[in-house]
């Protein structure tokens, strides 16, 4: 027996607000903007659109860090905007899905400007305050090793106070005091305001990280080289996380939310579902980051990893059956806002590859079990930033203290050099690059030179050129999300199972439901290779999907053209 729900059988559309499209000619995009082009996100069969925080904010960190949860930013719109996007959704029966930036506030924010300003300040315990340790010769030394996700330390001082306060990501990026029941009620009163304003749920950003290991003890010396250690292990999943997570969970449910909570450094399953088993009561699906870590050390982004298909395969794998094994729930996604290009980093952006690899990518990832997501340009197959691109172009505060870090610790040549291939690969930047709508000046994103620099190839790759091309990487996921809806018993509550588990290049999977079998076979191989067909699936077969014009029939040994990709249904 299966557990049928509306948000499972979603396929979610993610927007990054400041590159989808510019509607006042400023050139950063905004939400009029994502209101003009709602007829594109329909036409493309999303059910729920994601849009990543306009609330009011500095933008040290895009928006990520918030000065009032209330409010819109001006840069992006008002809350009138907000109204109209909410209802030119719910008008073509889709859903708005809003980013719920729990973990730390903006500087800027009231609440933190008190607490700076006087101990004394009724908001003081809303964030993390310590006293400097105190080194050999006397100096105010941070409290702790652990090293913030932006570079440097977790802690900022404060001369006012002589005390540091807690960031884990920039030092405009206080973390809030979740230990302070005030700052609880604080939260789930703004998640009840967007609520009741209509909003169908959230994306809970870095919520993993809300219950830290009160100890706040030195993290072990993993990286002797650097003065600042990694230390997920302390804030991730504390002690009291499942206690917060129910708190969230009890307004999500009156409401009939839509939530996915983002986990990253967390690759354990039994831990996750804890957090998404039916019975928990806490949040619909987390976002796990094992797959797109894929290429990086499980402590730095910039550190280069090698990886197989073998992998790839083998750690969707080990997801799919534990939560269908454990009654959870997968959401399921290849980029976000803060990741490189799928194609260019799993697959390939050559000419000749591009569209039938980012086919592949879809294939393998869009009838496995799960809320689907699709990030903004993941449609087209939008590619990374073009290798030639020097570092000026990019704009992301991760990238920037990156590199400036290693600039600042004298790094020689081939360690600058190590990580600038990294950034070209990884950098947060190359998803943030402005949507290509079409082949007008700035790809029709925008009237004026944007804040980001359109990709080189948008005069090819764009959405105007793909959006009636039946054979175009948009017409082929939207015929993925469509399949969805009209095979749901198959493809949505279907049992998963790898077939050829062992096989090196080729990822191909079984979906079943009573007498319906979907097959999806894969290749990661960018030349031809020959795979054997199980018995059980020999014969004509119904070809639903395929990147290759021509497919031929399920004989005993058939070959697998580069990055060939198929769904077959057998009944
Ligand atoms: O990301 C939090 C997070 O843990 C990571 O995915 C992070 O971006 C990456 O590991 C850094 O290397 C969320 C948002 O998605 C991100 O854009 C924000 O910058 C971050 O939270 C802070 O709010």
């Amino acid at each position: 027996d299966v557990h049928r729900a509306w948000w499972k059988e979603a396929s979610v559309y993610h927007i990054y607000p400041a590159s989808f499209k510019d509607s006042n000619g400023d050139g950063v995009g905004d939400i009029p903007g994502i209101v003009s082009k709602l007829d594109y996100i329909k036409k493309l069969g999303a059910d729920v659109v994601w849009v990543c925080p306009c609330y009011k904010s500095p933008k040290v960190d895009m928006g990520y860090d918030i000065s009032d949860y209330r409010d819109i930013d001006p840069q992006y719109g008002t809350m009138e905007d907000i109204e109209q996007l909410l209802e030119g959704l719910h008008s073509r029966g889709i859903k708005l899905i809003m980013d719920m930036v729990a973990n730390h506030t903006s500087d800027q924010h009231e609440w933190f400007r008190s607490a700076k300003a006087s101990k004394e300040s009724p908001y003081r315990d809303y964030y993390i305050w310590k006293k400097p340790k105190v080194g050999k010769h006397g100096e105010k030394l941070p409290p702790n090793n652990w090293q913030s996700l932006f570079s440097g330390s977790v802690w900022e001082y404060d001369e006012t106070s002589d005390e540091y306060y807690f960031h884990l990501f920039t030092t405009s990026q206080p973390d809030l005091n979740w230990e302070n029941p005030k700052v609880r009620r604080e939260i789930y009163e703004i998640m009840r305001f967007w609520l009741t304003k209509g909003v169908d749920g959230f994306r809970m950003d870095a919520v993993n990280f809300l219950s830290k290991d009160p100890s706040f003890r030195d993290a072990p010396v993993t990286e002797p080289s650097s003065k600042y250690q990694h230390a997920s292990s302390y804030y991730c999943m504390g002690p009291r996380i499942h206690e917060y997570m129910v708190e969230i969970g009890e307004i999500l449910k009156e409401h009939n939310a839509f939530s996915v909570g983002e986990m990253a450094y967390l690759y354990d399953p039994t831990e996750i579902i804890k957090v998404v088993s039916s019975d928990r009561n806490e949040l619909n699906m987390v976002f796990q980051f094992e797959l797109i870590d894929i290429d990086r050390s499980f402590s730095h982004r910039y550190t280069p990893k090698k990886w197989t298909p073998r992998e790839f395969k083998d750690i969707s794998n080990k997801w799919q059956v534990f939560m269908q094994e454990n009654d959870g729930w997968n959401a399921l996604f290849l980029e976000n806002h803060d990741w490189g290009r799928s194609v260019s980093r799993f697959v390939s952006d050559k000419p000749e590859l591009r569209t039938v690899g980012a086919k592949m990518l879809a294939t393998f990832i869009g009838f496995q079990s799960g809320t689907l997501f699709v990030y903004q340009g993941q449609e087209l197959g939008l590619a990374n930033m073009p290798k030639s691109w020097p570092l000026e172009k990019y704009k992301d505060v991760e990238t920037i203290n990156y590199y400036k870090q290693l600039l600042d610790d004298d790094a020689p040549q081939s360690v600058l050099d190590l990580a600038m291939s990294e950034i070209r690969k990884k950098a947060r930047d190359h998803a943030r690059l402005p949507f290509q709508w079409d082949s007008s000046c700035f790809a029709g994103f925008s009237t004026v030179r944007p804040w980001m620099d359109v990709n080189d190839d948008y005069r090819e790759w764009n959405a105007a050129a793909q959006v009636n091309d039946s054979l175009s990487v948009f017409s082929y996921w939207r015929s993925i999300l469509d399949l969805r809806r009209t095979y749901k018993d198959v493809l949505i509550y279907g049992k998963f199972e790898l077939v050829h588990s062992s096989h090196e290049d080729v990822c191909a999977y079984q979906r079943s439901f009573g007498s319906d079998v979907a097959l999806v076979v894969t290749s990661f191989n960018d030349s031809s290779i020959s795979w054997i067909v199980p018995q059980k699936f020999l014969g004509p077969g119904k070809f639903l999907l395929s990147n290759y014009a021509d497919v031929s029939p399920l004989v005993a040994e058939i070959v697998l053209r580069p990055y060939e990709a198929f769904m077959c249904l057998l009944s």
